[in-house]
């Protein structure tokens, strides 16, 4: 299987990156880089705001090959927010992500994505794991 190929050389080159749960938050700068929840395929921890920039030289493409976040109405409990730029207060793409369904990879718009895991103080899961990629250049606009 080549995915599985290629992210076993990625976790052998680059290592896994845990998304950190305290500051300064960790950034990512090299493609193919795999982020985990801290303690993942086990739970993660209660009460923990977790946070991580991905930085690249073009858009970045973030796809999950495991996700299991406490599910709840809204999110309001335990989530995954996906930020389209550098900082946590970036715009938020979509919404807040939960539940136990591999959600579709996100792109974001310009060169970096910040990602903010946020969990409460009851019920945890497993988390996910995300492979980074470099994202294609938007299509030139037609008009
Ligand atoms: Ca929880």
């Amino acid at each position: 299987m080549k995915n599985v190929f290629l992210d076993k050389l990625n976790l052998y080159i680059l290592g896994p990156n845990i998304i950190d749960c305290k500051s300064r938050y960790n950034e990512i700068v090299n493609p193919g880089t795999i982020i985990t929840t801290p303690n993942h395929p086990g739970n993660y921890e209660n009460n923990k705001i977790c946070q991580v920039r991905i930085r690249f030289s073009g858009r970045v493409r973030i796809r999950f090959e495991k996700f299991d976040v406490e599910t709840a109405s809204s999110c309001r409990y335990d989530f995954l927010e996906v930020r389209d730029g550098d900082s946590s207060t970036s715009n938020l793409i979509g919404s807040k992500l939960c539940g136990n369904t591999i959600p579709n990879p996100i792109e974001s718009s310009t060169s970096s994505m910040t990602l903010i895991f946020h969990t409460d103080g009851s019920v945890v899961r497993s988390g996910f794991k995300i492979v980074t990629e470099l994202a294609p250049p938007s299509p030139t606009p037609s008009n």
